[in-house]
């Protein structure tokens, strides 16, 4: 074998030996006797599947800041100071911001990730930028791009054409954001399209889904329907959807049933949306993050993403998805013990399936050898430490390790 990871502790508190060789997980076992060409010492700490981000733009990170600092704090001033800097985008820059955060993001415990990619620009770089990328960074890290119409699929006359030209240069999923566009019927045939296109193109879809405090920004329930009419299911996504925590409750008690039916996935984007939302109100203060515990009470599948690193929408960010499972711990109200076993699966089993990446993600054997290795003895210490995220085994070869920082009392 290639590795010998001794004394490792499951997720789920099982101690196991790892057995690592040609790039797949070799064998998990109470006690391993093979030979290893390396063996590591774990000491009883979690060993983990690696953690997904689900969503997240890396065309716009690490650009906070230019070509000025969002000052409302809003989505919308975010979307102007954007469309400012996206004007000088070229593909050297996009590729060395994305790369720089990707790397931020793996040694932080992060190996797959679904990111999206402005295409309401006219020369199309970012989505070209992220194409290029997800085929540079293949041998350690996965990336998928959607196409995002940032300034609506109608915001402009050519968007839908760059829309179905980003699809045939290589989009993973088609996106949207129904609620940013002129009208309610723009909103509702934008979600239509995304999904005429997906099927056509046999793409998955990532829609940013009523990213708004306005309780009557009702696309989920667009996006829901057309998964129950085509059948797309677990290859639909609805992002954000920050409105489903404004809504009243008779209405999302209704919303709920055809959730639950529709199958689809959700993400939440803890960090950004207890920022973003909420900007209208004085006291009480919404939080405008979507019904995650509910969601999750319903047996309906829910990852978390980041969604910014330095960026107009959020200037803060770390790469680290422990953050953001503790901010979900906390904005959620999901404090119970299981429910915060629930927020770090979000971090890393459901982000896989909200991915749609099958057989090829998991800690059992016969599948790649992607795992990590962290500085703590449970999902629940790792969220609530922050722990440090100690090895990163990518492809059955270690990518980057990390030491915990050591603290001496004089
Ligand atoms: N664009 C958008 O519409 N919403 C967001 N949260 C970000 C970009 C980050
Ligand atoms: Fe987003």
């Amino acid at each position: 074998m290639d590795f010998m990871l001794r004394e490792c502790r499951l997720p789920s508190g099982e101690a196991v030996d790892i057995g690592l060789e040609h790039g797949l997980i070799k064998a998990i076992e109470p006690r391993l006797e093979a030979k290893a060409d390396q063996v590591i010492s774990i000491g009883g700490k979690l060993v983990s599947p690696p953690f997904v981000e689900s969503h997240i733009h890396l065309d716009s990170a690490l650009t906070a800041g230019q070509p000025r600092w969002n000052q409302s704090g809003t989505l919308f001033e975010g979307i102007e100071i954007w469309r400012d800097r996206k004007q000088s985008l070229t593909l050297k820059d996009v590729k060395e911001r994305a790369i720089a955060t990707l790397k931020l993001q793996a040694q932080q415990g992060v190996l797959f990730v679904r990111t999206h990619a402005d295409v309401s620009e006219t020369s199309l770089t970012a989505l070209k930028a992220l194409l290029e990328v997800r085929d540079i960074v293949k041998d350690w890290i996965t990336v998928q791009v959607v196409a995002f119409p940032q300034d609506g699929l109608y915001g402009s006359p050519g968007n839908l054409e760059l829309m179905t030209e980003s699809i045939k240069l290589g989009a993973d999923a088609v996106g949207g954001i129904p609620h940013y566009e002129m009208t309610r019927e723009d909103g509702v045939q934008s979600v239509h399209r995304a999904f005429e296109l997906a099927q056509q193109y046999d793409r998955l879809i990532d829609i940013h889904c009523d990213e708004i405090d306005d309780d009557q920004s009702r696309f989920l329930e667009v996006v829901a329907a057309c998964a129950v009419r085509s059948g797309l299911g677990s290859r639909v996504t609805a992002s954000h959807t920050t409105a489903f925590a404004s809504y009243n409750n008779a209405y999302a008690f209704k919303l709920m049933g055809l959730l639950a039916r529709a199958n689809l996935n959700f993400i939440a984007n803890p960090l950004i949306n207890i920022t973003l939302q909420g900007r209208t109100d004085t006291y009480p203060k919404r939080r405008g993050v979507t019904r995650v515990k509910e969601l999750w009470q319903q047996g309906v599948n829910v990852s978390l993403g980041h969604d910014c690193v330095q960026d107009p929408w959020y200037n803060l960010g770390t790469g680290n998805m422990l953050d953001v499972a503790s901010m979900a711990v906390h904005v959620c109200q999901m404090t119970g013990q299981d429910e915060i076993a629930a927020c770090y699966a979000m971090i890393t089993t459901n982000g896989a399936k909200t991915l749609a990446l099958g057989e090829s993600y998991g800690l059992e054997v016969g599948k790649p050898a992607n795992l990590i290795v962290l500085d703590a003895d449970s999902p629940y210490d790792a969220i609530r430490r922050r722990a440090t995220v100690t090895h990163v085994f990518s492809r059955g070869k270690l990518l980057v390790q990390t030491k915990p920082a050591e603290v001496t009392w004089e």
